[in-house]
């Protein structure tokens, strides 16, 4: 009927990520080359059938201005069940923003498709002033939504979603999202803010929220990586995250550099000018386990100690490899390991197999069901992501370009909080509670009072 609700976020959210990748092919011609390489190797190296999500699966990026923008965010992300997630502070790499990531909370949205989109804000207070009240003002001035787009979040939020209205809200949320050639701003008011840095200058010169990178995600990061060198694609010369493992922990992460894109300026005697502006790029990534406090803190102490080791010895990137391996050995590679010693979430499932004993405790080990095979366990896979890793991407893309009063400051998570008019959810927390309800659910079938 004409007043049918839509009566599925995931299947939405799917199609908002696929229109999000067709319009970035479009726009940056790379990215779909890159995501030939990604199918042929994923192609090559998987010996298993691919969970379904897997070839939807991808990650994007855009940064936004005003609070005001941050909020209208939210409430259309809300409608794919995207909701804000991790505190990311990018100031500790001199970048004056700080994010969050919009992505599905629970086991069987992130199975369905798990698509994130990192989102950061502008820091104007981190700005010089005379650079803040020029931003401020510049942005005052802009509407990324449409009105269509306002009218259908409205109607939405009060009736819920029509099925009837969502290839037009997708098609207004598209706008959010495009790249436009033509900045708001004189080329003066351009090279202003790209002097304090480039952020500040792709955030406020343009009349959309751009998606400055989408990120599909493969199963051999190395082999991709290879590829695009062998293609001559543009390629960021370090795979970002852990070393190569057998266990897959948290994220890797590679791209390819920022295009160096023609825009227009009118000035304000109605001459129009060009340069080039540098912003949006490529990205690949293969995702582990999700990591516990202690195993986050086992990876930030080796990846300390590793960046350390290599700056002693002023080594070359062949030779910072060779010592990130080395240094890696001292985190645990076995599930059984990692298990062990409580370094990564598992989700638990019953094998099938039933208990032997006839007088069943009411209370069991959770070991005991493991070593049994009653019981056995899988890793959860990381949903997030890594701000220093980011940090190697960003800079990678700004050639050395670093500004040491941002660098200096410090992040304000309440700050972005209050800008969201919304708490942020923690991720350890969503994967203990996913780690929670699987053990749960054997409890369940086991008809256990406790395990
Ligand atoms: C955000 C970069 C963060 C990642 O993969 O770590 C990110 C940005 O470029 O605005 O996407
Ligand atoms: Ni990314």
């Amino acid at each position: 009927s004409v007043h049918q609700l839509v009566p599925d976020a995931d299947h939405l959210r799917t199609r908002f990520s696929q229109a999000m990748s067709d319009m970035y092919k479009k726009e940056v011609p790379l990215y779909a080359d890159l995501l030939s390489i990604v199918a042929e190797v994923d192609d090559k190296v998987s010996r298993e059938k691919l969970p379904s999500r897997h070839r939807i699966e991808r990650h994007g990026a855009i940064r936004l201005g005003t609070a005001q923008e941050l909020r209208t965010i939210a409430r259309l992300f809300a409608l794919f069940n995207m909701h804000p997630v991790g505190y990311y502070d990018l100031s500790v790499v001199g970048f004056p923003l700080h994010a969050t990531a919009f992505r599905p909370l629970t086991s069987s949205a992130l199975a369905n498709n798990p698509f994130r989109v990192f989102t950061s804000l502008l820091r104007l207070d981190l700005l010089p002033q005379s650079t803040r009240i020029l931003a401020e003002k510049t942005l005052s001035r802009r509407n990324i939504f449409s009105d269509r787009l306002l009218e259908l979040l409205k109607k939405a939020e009060f009736h819920g979603l029509l099925v009837d209205d969502q290839d037009e809200l997708l098609t207004e949320a598209m706008k959010v999202f495009r790249w436009h050639s033509t900045a708001t701003v004189s080329h003066e008011t351009y090279t202003e803010m790209n002097a304090v840095h480039p952020m500040i200058a792709d955030i406020v010169s343009f009349p959309s929220a751009h998606i400055n990178h989408l990120t599909p995600r493969t199963l051999d990061i190395d082999m991709v990586q290879e590829i695009m060198i062998r293609r001559d694609m543009p390629a960021k010369e370090r795979i970002e995250g852990p070393p190569r493992r057998n266990c897959g922990v948290l994220l890797r992460q590679t791209s390819f550099k920022a295009l160096e894109e023609q825009v227009w300026f009118i000035d304000s005697g109605g001459n129009a000018r060009d340069d080039y502006h540098t912003a949006r790029f490529g990205e690949v990534e293969q995702r582990g386990a999700a990591v516990t406090d202690k195993g986050r803190e086992l990876y930030d102490s080796l990846l300390a100690k590793t960046n350390a080791l290599a700056k002693q010895k002023k080594a070359n990137e062949e030779e910072y490899q060779h010592i990130l391996r080395v240094v890696f050995t001292e985190y645990p590679d076995t599930w059984l390991e990692l298990h062990t010693q409580g370094l990564v979430f598992f989700e638990y499932r019953l094998t099938g197999k039933r208990p032997s004993t006839t007088e069943y405790k009411d209370t069991q080990k959770l070991s005991d069901l493991l070593e049994e095979g009653i019981v056995e366990y899988e890793p959860i896979v990381y949903e997030d992501f890594l701000p220093i890793s980011a940090a190697g991407i960003f800079t990678s893309n700004l050639r050395g370009f670093s500004n040491k009063e941002i660098q200096n400051s410090q992040g304000n998570r309440l700050l972005l909080e209050e800008s969201l008019g919304a708490k942020i959810q923690e991720p350890i927390s969503l994967y203990e509670k996913m780690q929670e309800e699987s053990l749960e659910e054997c409890r369940k079938g086991l008809g256990l009072a406790l395990i």
